[in-house]
């Protein structure tokens, strides 16, 4: 998968380079491009706002860079691209959106600062290839770049051969089955002993569907306690089957 990102803070995508990312970068899973905007202006001042119309505070970011820009990244490749606008205004992202852009083989985001891109931007670019308004969460970031990061992380864990193990988001809270929309119950490791606190005994058990029966009660117990607004969405009519087959 090809990812580009056109910022005015390059510096602040550095940490595409570690962890999970980092490494489906350098294995050649992904090819992750960051472009300053500002080399796609020709003031002296490499200016990329200017103030609203209309009157109100904060300003807006202008639309020739932007253009400049899109047209050349849009052109630098075969394919398809998406583009991804990060916004408070957008649609809110979920793990299903997270599968949806795993599936493309090119993402473009364009995370603003200020008040936002001037709206003619997406207009245009709505007409050449599939856009995306996208929001992390119900509350209101200075940029849209730490949104890239987590959008990017969200869909680069689930590219084939970037997780270790392909299992590992069979049971992610969100993610679709027996389990949907349930959050995922706590985890232990040795020792079984620490600090005088135990381990649950069921799960020393080795008793398969004992240990399934448990993880589904303390995953309920943990989504009524934090997200009763998911408790409404879950199927419970697949549930006991689920845990005697295993
Ligand atoms: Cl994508 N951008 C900004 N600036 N704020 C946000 C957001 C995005 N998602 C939630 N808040």
């Amino acid at each position: 998968m090809r990812l580009d990102v056109v910022t005015i803070f390059p510096e602040y995508l550095e940490p595409l380079n570690v962890s999970l990312v980092g490494r489906a970068r350098s294995r050649g899973s992904l090819d992750v491009r960051v472009h300053d905007l500002r080399d796609w202006t020709h003031d002296r001042h490499r200016t990329v706002d200017d103030t609203p119309f209309g009157g109100g505070p904060g300003m807006v970011m202008k639309p020739e860079p932007w253009g400049e820009a899109l047209d050349e990244v849009l052109a630098s490749g075969e394919g398809e691209p998406v583009l991804v606008v990060p916004t408070p205004s957008g649609r809110p992202f979920t793990q299903e959106l997270a599968v949806e852009l795993a599936g493309k083989p090119w993402l473009v985001f364009t995370p603003a600062r200020y008040e936002g891109i001037d709206r003619r931007v997406v207009e245009e670019y709505r007409q050449r290839c599939e856009v995306h308004e996208v929001s992390i969460g119900d509350y209101v970031l200075a940029g849209g770049e730490a949104a890239v990061l987590v959008i990017t992380e969200a869909v680069a864990r689930l590219l084939p051969g970037v997780l270790g193990n392909a299992e590992s988001h069979r049971d992610d809270s969100f993610a679709p089955g027996a389990m949907a929309n349930l959050l995922e119950g706590p985890v232990y490791t040795k020792p079984p002993q620490w600090r005088g606190r135990e381990v649950p005994e069921v799960l020393l058990s080795g008793h398969h569907g004992r240990i399934a029966r448990w993880r589904r009660d303390e995953a309920l117990r943990r989504t009524a306690a934090n997200r009763p607004d998911l408790i409404g969405r879950c199927a419970p009519a697949g549930w006991d089957k689920h845990d005697r087959a295993l």
